[in-house]
């Protein structure tokens, strides 16, 4: 078995109750085997990047340390998606009752059909770097910089802290 190493990982909901459905995937997280839960940010609420036709999100960022391999993570994470009722019907950009994204694994880099690391998104959404600035903002983003220098190139105004 690997060393254990940290992830992070990006949780958004705009669909039935979409504050419980964080809560209850962080719940989850922390009650699977070869992971532990290191830190977890704030919950935040934004408006819907990309079609404004649907209601505002929740997201959160937690940090864990895992013995997972990069895919065994992403299935266990597609896994409790799944329970927590997640359809893959709304499209690639609409409403959608939980996304577990992995943002962060390790330093890895890696570019093929079913996963891209650091995650694709991350450099420009502000409703990711927030989050993770506040776990920590020094985080080097493998042949990107740090969460603070992107958060400072971003120019957009933070999220709103719901709790
Ligand atoms: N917009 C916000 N604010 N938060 C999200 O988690 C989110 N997720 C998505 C898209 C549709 C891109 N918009 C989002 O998948």
């Amino acid at each position: 078995m690997q060393p254990p190493v940290s992830a992070f990982i990006g949780l958004g909901s705009n669909l039935s109750g979409p504050e419980q459905q964080v809560l209850r995937a962080i719940k989850s997280i922390n009650q699977l085997k070869n992971c532990s839960l290191e830190l977890t940010s704030s919950l935040y609420e934004s408006p819907p990047m990309g079609p404004q036709d649907q209601p505002y999100y929740i997201n959160a960022v937690v940090k864990i340390s895992t013995t997972l391999k990069p895919y065994e993570l992403l299935s266990t994470l597609q896994a409790i998606e799944n329970q927590q009722g997640r359809t893959r019907d709304t499209g690639r950009w609409g409403a959608r009752t939980l996304d577990l994204d992995i943002l962060l694994y390790d330093e890895v880099i890696s570019h093929d059909s079913k996963l891209t690391l650091p995650h694709p998104g991350l450099p420009s959404r502000a409703f990711v770097l927030y989050p993770l600035a506040e776990i920590d903002k020094d985080l080097n983003i493998p042949t990107v910089g740090s969460v603070q220098q992107l958060i400072d190139e971003l120019n957009e105004a933070p999220p709103l802290i719901i709790s």
